[in-house]
């Protein structure tokens, strides 16, 4: 349980997270914003109370992984990286925006602190699967969070790995589906309907919780009680507002790959002092 304190406090770090990201993009004329911002509160509840890692020494083989599956997200996952000291906050500034950046716009593993090269949609998830698989031939305490996108559930590859999971009994292994309900041009059910979306992930043996993506209590309370059923994997099936915090880009599917013009970013910046860019 969180006190008051605690969610205010990750309300405020969260906050900073998603100021970073609308400037970088704004900067760079580029980037998925709308996606990043949405799961900027999971994100960042993960890498503050939930994730064991080493900042310092990224490749510590003891520590949690996380994989970005929806690898189109990563503004917030690089701004979070860079806050919780991967690498100095200096490197945001060349995202899309130099040749050769360690931020393009789909993580790579050269970056430190993250594990998978991801963005082909339907692969982060399985590699996931692998490396809580290769945990418990290591007899390794590890665990393994993967963040994916309802469209991405779409993908054949997802229903193989919750398969492979559950078959191999991982239950150090977390799923964040991100349940916003849009895809790249339009709202999943009309594109593929994916529901009933918690009765199939058990189906296919993996315990189940739905929660309030931007609810930290309900976000801490689920990474908290995973495994959720002993000797299975965990699946969180987060609502969450695609585009949160940005409140032109709250739910609107243009957002999905739009970037604030300069007008706009005045507009946004007088609701949400965001500063010179
Ligand atoms: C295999 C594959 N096909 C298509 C794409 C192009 N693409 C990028 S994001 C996206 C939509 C993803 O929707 P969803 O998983 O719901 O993520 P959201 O942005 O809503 O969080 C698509 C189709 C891709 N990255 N990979
Ligand atoms: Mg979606």
């Amino acid at each position: 349980m969180l006190t008051a304190e605690d969610v205010n406090r990750l309300r405020t770090e969260a906050a900073e997270v998603r100021k970073e990201a609308i400037k970088m993009a704004t900067r760079a004329g580029t980037g998925h914003l709308g996606p990043a911002l949405g799961i900027t509160d999971v994100l960042w509840t993960l890498y503050s109370r939930h994730l064991k890692y080493d900042p310092k020494n990224p490749s510590w083989p003891e520590r949690d992984r996380l994989i970005l599956s929806k690898g189109h997200s990563c503004l917030t996952l690089y701004v979070t990286l860079a806050k919780k000291g991967f690498f100095a906050e200096e490197l945001l500034k060349t995202y899309c925006r130099e040749l050769d950046t360690l931020l393009g716009g789909h993580p790579e593993c050269r970056l430190p602190g993250v594990e998978a090269n991801t963005g082909s949609l339907g692969h982060g998830f399985c590699i996931g699967v692998g490396m809580a698989l290769a945990a418990k031939v290591d007899r390794k305490d590890y665990k393994v969070y993967t963040i994916l996108g309802d469209g991405e559930t779409q993908e054949g590859s997802i229903w193989e790995g919750a398969m492979a999971a559950a078959h191999y009994k991982l239950d150090n292994l977390v799923a964040v589906v991100d349940r916003n309900n849009l895809q790249v041009s339009n709202y999943v059910d009309k594109v593929m309907n994916i529901d009933p979306l918690a009765e199939k992930w058990a189906s296919f043996g993996w315990g189940v919780r739905e929660i309030d993506g931007h609810d930290y209590q309900q976000i801490d309370a689920a990474l908290s009680a995973a495994p959720f059923i002993p000797g299975k994997p965990s699946v969180i099936i987060a609502r969450i507002v695609k585009g949160k915090g940005l409140p032109i880009a709250e739910n609107k599917v243009e957002w999905h790959h739009k970037v604030p013009t300069a007008e706009e970013y005045r507009e946004m910046d007088k609701l949400l002092s965001l500063g010179n860019l």
